[in-house]
């Protein structure tokens, strides 16, 4: 490796994403806080975080949970405030962990003074900042859909005008072509590099060039705000400045394929560190019982590590705060398969990331009635099914089991009441029955997932191989079985792990049962690696090559 890639701390770090509305609340109104972040550093600390992404804690009227900024500047009173930013700052840059916040600017909350502004009349100077077309209100500029259904478009009848939103229509899309707007956002970016934050997530940062309004959708309906040729310019305008002052920045680039993530994550011409894909939740299976498509996600997965193994870089991830819990979705909810797919993931090459619970274990909710629910998408779906005939009950599973609320139910910390994640009543009802999954219980059982966890980071730290080894796919027809060869001049490790409840047998290539291997890591007892085993559901393993290697 380069000189250059030793500097590269990022590559052998792992990162933590908090939501912190969710995550611990110090002064019992029910809702996370920062105080409660410093209070847990030495828990994430002990786990071996190097790095924290916090969720949007800027003033925001709360449609899009915080997705909605009032002011780009400013936190949110619940939270806390500036002052206490900065002590956790201090806090966490004295263990050692550093801290990302999230930059959205992709859009602004309607209750941001710019878009108050430009609402008022087409000669407002801040008009501009936003897509404003002249319409009608039957007719649309075009028939695009936003994400959350719907147009994008909201007309407003005093101005026979409507305007531009990708997400929910209280959050109104920046109009990245105007100078002005783009010198106020690098701005607002220099502000909180100066206050001292060690890098950024950048929300929906592949949306932010739109196709001209007249393109018509062909078959996918995202098209015309993926990565849409033109975002080049602001993406190295904001490079430029990420570059001054030596970040790390992580996109949130749905639509940049494995392929554009080379141009976009290279070590020193690309736009940003690394990026998150958005394609290998691949779902099957009847709505409401939906699953992962273990064929395809590890399809994807494999893609990437390929695509990017010499050049760019990937981030990892199996859990955030849009995603259902990966152990309900993917696993079956037990511990055993929890660790499988902890050794899943944080065996493959790139920086990976654990949202607050994953490491417990965390599972689904079991929402009982709609009002538990707090996203407006899920209610608005909630309400169709209803008026369509569906019944409450089918309705609700329908909406809730891959609903982005199960994972923002406030993170276990004990098993006493409201999880000991607040004193008072939680924003979002906490588990009813978190009598096994909890940090305080876990931390004291040796084999808990907690503690699976922090020895697989512990050991993911120790090895080069896991952060600069090379990656090759075995058993790439299995449908549940995901299996790799991690490899650098010296060493090999081999990451065998079966994706599902079932027992399966499987057939091992001769690059693996022509060498000696040792287990190191395993959430069941260790086999003999012969050319026929059988393995049973979720039994996960990994080994390093204990004979000699030569060239390979
Ligand atoms: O999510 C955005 C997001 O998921 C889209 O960019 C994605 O491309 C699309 O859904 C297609 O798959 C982010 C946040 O993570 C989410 O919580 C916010 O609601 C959203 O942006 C709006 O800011
Ligand atoms: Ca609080």
């Amino acid at each position: 490796m380069t000189e250059k890639t030793n500097h590269c701390w990022w590559q052998n770090a792992v990162g933590y994403q908090i939501y912190p509305k969710s995550f611990y609340d110090t002064n019992g109104d029910g809702i996370g806080d920062i105080d409660g972040i410093i209070a847990k550093l030495p828990y994430l600390k002990d786990l071996g975080i190097d790095f924290i992404w916090l969720n949007p804690i800027y003033p925001s009227p709360n449609v899009d949970n915080g997705y909605d900024i009032s002011d780009f500047k400013d936190v949110a009173a619940p939270f806390g405030d500036l002052t206490r930013l900065k002590t956790l700052l201090d806090k966490a840059h004295a263990l050692g962990i550093k801290v990302l916040m999230d930059l959205v600017i992709n859009h602004t909350s309607d209750q941001h003074p710019w878009f108050i502004e430009a609402k008022k009349s087409k000669d407002n100077p801040y008009r501009d900042y936003y897509h404003w077309v002249d319409c009608s209100k039957k007719e649309l500029p075009n028939d695009w859909k936003s994400f959350f259904g719907g147009s994008v478009w909201e007309y407003d009848s005093v101005s026979e005008q409507a305007y531009f939103h990708l997400f929910y229509k209280e959050q109104p899309d920046l109009n990245w072509h105007n100078p002005q707007m783009r010198q106020e956002i690098y701005e607002m970016i220099r502000f909180w590099l100066k206050f001292g934050i060690d890098g950024f997530r950048l929300d929906a940062i592949s949306h932010l060039e739109k196709a001209p309004w007249d393109t018509k959708i062909v078959d996918n309906p995202w098209a015309p705000f993926m990565n849409v040729s033109g975002i080049e310019v602001y993406m190295q305008e904001l490079k430029a400045i990420f570059d001054e002052y030596q970040i790390l920045t992580v996109g949130e680039a749905s639509g940049v394929t494995s392929k554009k993530a080379r141009e976009w994550t290279d070590i020193s011409t690309g736009y940003l560190t690394m990026i998150f894909e958005l394609e290998h939740n691949i779902r099957v299976g009847h709505v409401g019982h939906q699953r992962i498509d273990v064929r395809g996600f590890k399809q994807v997965l494999a893609r990437w590590q390929k695509d990017l193994m010499d050049v760019g870089w990937n981030a990892l991830y199996v859990e955030n705060h849009d995603n259902p819990r990966i152990n309900s979705v993917l696993g079956n909810e037990t511990e055993k398969s929890a660790k499988a797919i902890a050794m899943m993931y944080l065996g493959l090459k790139g920086t990976p990331f654990i949202y607050q619970g994953q490491e417990l274990g965390m599972v689904n909710f079991p929402f009982k009635t709609i009002d538990e629910m707090d996203d407006l998408s899920d209610k608005a779906r909630f309400k169709q099914l209803i008026a369509a005939g569906s019944t409450p009950k089918a309705a609700l599973k329908e909406v809730s089991w891959y609903s982005r609320d199960n994972a923002r139910v406030p993170v276990s910390w004990e098993n006493k009441a409201n999880s000991g994640f607040t004193s008072g009543v939680p924003w979002l009802d906490v588990r009813p029955n978190c009598s096994r999954i909890n940090v305080a219980d876990e931390a004291v059982d040796p084999n808990s997932v907690l503690n699976f966890y922090k020895r697989l980071i512990a050991l993911r730290k120790s090895k080069r191989i896991f952060s600069q080894g090379d990656f090759r796919l075995l058993l790439a027809g299995d449908e549940n079985v995901f299996s790799y060869l991690r490899s650098n001049k010296n060493e090999q490790l081999f990451i065998l792990v079966n994706l599902s409840g079932q027992k399966v047998n499987i057939t091992l290539p001769n690059r693996v049962i022509n060498h000696h291997w040792q287990c190191i890591v395993s959430n069941t007892q260790s086999i003999n690696l012969m050319r026929h085993i059988e393995l049973k559901g979720y039994d996960g393993f990994i080994f390093e090559r204990i004979d000699k290697k030569s060239s390979s």
